[in-house]
């Protein structure tokens, strides 16, 4: 029976690849009657979310007895472990160092389109195009290893693990940032994203472009 009191609260964006994360936990493992995804105020001037996560980022998760998580690995790995029965945590061994090594190149693509898109929001006196070419070059560089990287086994299959995860987030940035044109030229990552795109959790936590 569903509990009407979520006893976690969840901060969230919609667009936030980041809270993408958190959100397809919760989808996966069917937590929405035990987390409350709340959209927070980011990135304004004196945001009444500041009180509750000083660093003003997102993901968030505020347990029951109010101790506060950030970072969204960790918020991740607390979500997939509440149930004591972890599905997306590195398995052990030659595997879990795949998993671990490929979610840290994903995350090196996420961080660089991130910073990509929000030059892009700039006014045009503050946006730096030594930046913008930066994180074009930067992007452009990982995908050409993700052509390869994505054949690689442990990013096979059902979703599992936060290296397909996080990358899945990461080249969904393209609907956020049009200059973001990965598919040309790379079909091994054409045909893996398509492969995972209908799934509920990452087709219902799209980014809105
Ligand atoms: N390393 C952090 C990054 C989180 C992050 O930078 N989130 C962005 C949204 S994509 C944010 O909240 N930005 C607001 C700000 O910088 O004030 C994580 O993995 O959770």
């Amino acid at each position: 029976m569903a509990d009407s009191h979520p006893s976690l609260k969840l901060y969230v964006t919609q667009n936030s690849p980041y809270a993408r994360l958190a959100r397809i936990i919760v989808l996966e493992k069917k937590l929405e009657d035990k987390v409350k995804q709340i959209v927070a105020q980011t990135r304004s001037v004196n945001s009444p979310y500041y009180e509750i996560n000083p660093s003003g980022r997102v993901p968030c998760l505020i347990l029951s007895d109010g101790v506060r998580l950030e970072e969204s690995q960790l918020v991740c790995s607390y979500l997939d472990n509440l149930d004591n029965a972890p599905w997306f945590e590195p398995p052990e061994g030659g595997n879990g160092f795949h998993v671990r090594r490929l979610e840290a190149m994903a995350r090196s693509l996420v961080a660089g389109v991130s910073v990509w898109i929000r030059e892009g929001f700039r006014s045009q006196q503050e946006r730096s195009p030594g930046v913008i070419a930066h994180e074009r070059n930067r992007a452009a560089r990982l995908i050409e290893a993700w052509e390869t990287e994505v054949m690689h086994p442990v990013m096979g299959g059902e979703l599992s693990n936060m290296a397909q995860m996080t990358l899945i987030a990461a080249l969904h940035l393209e609907r956020w940032n049009p200059d973001f044109q990965w598919r040309d030229g790379h079909p091994n990552l054409v045909s893996w994203v398509e492969s995972l795109a209908a799934r509920p959790s990452i087709r219902d936590t799209m980014p809105v472009g």
